[in-house]
């Protein structure tokens, strides 16, 4: 199995939390990576990076400062076909099952298959579902499609469970980037009591009891950005 995702299903049977620090190459000086990576928390597993609206070349020129200051695994989390880089070891290979674009269900992807095809990037299928975070954010603004709405837990525990039996081995549960509201610990225990594979939260997690809460409901790994960009280290 690969490398990336054996680690994360090993960790999960372990009981082993993960942490994933989300950088976006547009809002990230490529010169700040030293500085920057210093102060991520020490429990920090894994470096994801992308954004909805990156370009290649900033992009390329993240990764590659990121990669010569860690050594933590890169994880692509694309906005679109463009935002790939050799220079990463994994990527998410990303379904927007929560969405009716087919766009972002399939056009994206295809897309990016004949770039793919050249690289060494692990690749790990990912149902991605954006839940509303009380405030539009960018992945909706992208992709043109609504969130499923935090009351409608039984919608996301459906449509988490068919992106499992397409065939899925990662369920991320995405408030969007910046949102007021994350996903709500009782959402987050439906969800991996149905599914029973690795389980992604991210999305407005700015406080330790937040990120805790987050964990104790099921989540094998989260994802921080916004609150680490602006400087609040707060773990
Ligand atoms: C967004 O899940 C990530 O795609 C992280 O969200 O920026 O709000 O931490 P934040």
């Amino acid at each position: 199995m690969p490398h990336i995702l054996h680690g994360i299903i090993t960790a999960e049977k372990a009981g082993q939390k993960l942490l994933a620090v989300l950088i976006d190459p547009e809002k990230f000086d490529p010169a700040s990576a030293q500085k920057f990576l210093q102060k991520i928390p020490f429990l920090t597993t894994h470096i994801f990076i992308g954004g909805s609206t990156v370009t290649s070349e900033a992009l390329e020129n993240c990764t590659e400062a990121i990669k010569a200051n860690t050594g933590l695994p890169i994880v692509l989390f694309p906005g679109d076909h463009r935002q790939i880089s050799t220079k990463a070891d994994a990527l998410l290979f990303l379904s927007l099952l929560s969405g009716r674009n087919p766009d972002y269900l399939i056009e994206q992807q295809v897309r990016s298959v004949s770039f793919i095809r050249k690289t060494r990037l692990e690749i790990i299928p990912t149902a991605y579902l954006l839940i509303d975070g009380g405030k539009e954010c960018a992945v909706q603004r992208a992709s043109g499609t609504k969130p499923l709405r935090q009351e409608d837990v039984q919608l996301i525990v459906d449509t988490a469970l068919a992106g499992k039996y397409s065939g899925k081995q990662l369920i991320y549960l995405e408030a969007g980037s910046g949102a007021e509201i994350p996903v709500a610990p009782s959402i987050i225990s439906e969800v991996k009591r149905a599914v029973q594979i690795p389980v992604i939260v991210g999305g407005g997690i700015r406080s330790r009891s937040q990120f805790e809460a987050a964990y104790e409901a099921g989540a094998d790994m989260i994802v921080i950005g916004t609150a680490f960009e602006k400087g609040d280290f707060f773990l």
